[in-house]
């Protein structure tokens, strides 16, 4: 899963789609089509930043970075296209426009997100998050974190089993910097096959999050080797989808570990 910031504060990637003000759509079709040459079956779109810290924005500003992105990419790249987003409008005008995934980093916890998540009958990815993106790096606590985002993400399963969305149709992931210190996330990824055995696949966002920089003391420029190893890691532990900003190396890093894992079947 590639990823494609419409937002011009993202902390990874930010503001390189932009021109001045304006979210330049010909730059992002371009990066749009090289991910996909490189290797990407989805493509994750999203406009909100929920970086720790980030501004709140409006959900016309929303609207506006989505929905044509999705429409333009839909019309002319064969790929599934996920819409990161947390609100039911966009949920609702991204499916219209072509979207085949909702990525829902609070997990259809917003009003109305339930049952417009359900109406688009798309296939949705439930993350878990401790806290508001604003504060959630503050302070994380868990008694339990494994036991703790394991029964958030079944609670919300059954919330959505509840609202007509079949099991057969979501994702799970723990949400790796979403409310979690270096530590959560590590005993997180150690656990991803206890994740993985709920029977829905396991997406795992680690690209050049800040885990990283606190372990390895790396700029987020330089997060690319330590993000390809911690997706080598994810892979073996049972994540089904990668999300990530480098396609082609994270293609290859993970080709490597498939070629390997065949070799045992010949
Ligand atoms: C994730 C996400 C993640 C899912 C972001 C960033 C921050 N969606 N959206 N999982 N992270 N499902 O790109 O580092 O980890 S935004």
């Amino acid at each position: 899963m590639g990823v494609i910031n419409t937002t011009p504060d993202s902390f990874s990637d930010g503001g390189t789609l932009y021109q001045g003000e304006q979210l330049n759509m010909d730059l992002a079709l371009r990066r749009a089509t090289d991910m996909v040459a490189q290797g990407a079956a989805v493509l994750d779109i999203g406009g909100e930043s929920t970086r720790p810290g980030a501004a709140a924005i409006t959900l016309e500003q929303e609207m506006q970075r989505v929905v044509p992105l999705v429409e333009r990419i839909s019309a002319e790249l064969d790929v599934v296209i996920s819409v990161d987003t947390s609100a039911p409008e966009v949920m609702t005008a991204a499916a219209s426009a072509g979207a085949g995934l909702i990525n829902d980093v609070r997990a259809l916890s917003r009003a109305g997100a339930l049952q417009a998540a359900a109406a688009t009958e798309l296939p949705v990815c439930l993350m878990h998050m401790q806290g508001q993106p604003a504060t959630m790096q503050a302070a994380p606590d868990y008694a339990d974190v494994v036991g703790e985002v394991e029964a958030f993400l079944l609670q919300r399963v059954a919330a959505c089993e509840t609202q007509g969305i079949p099991r057969q149709r979501l994702l799970l992931d723990p949400g790796f910097g979403f409310g979690k210190s270096v530590a959560h996330n590590l005993q997180l990824l150690r656990a991803l096959p206890r994740l993985a055995q709920h029977g829905m696949p396991v997406l795992v966002g680690l690209s050049r999050k800040s885990l990283i920089g606190k372990l390895l003391g790396r700029d987020v420029t330089q997060r690319l080797p330590a993000s390809l190893s911690l997706a080598v890691l994810a892979a073996e532990r049972g994540a089904s989808i990668i999300r990530t900003h480098d396609v082609a190396e994270t293609a290859d890093a993970v080709a490597m570990w498939v070629a390997m894992q065949e070799a045992g079947e010949i």
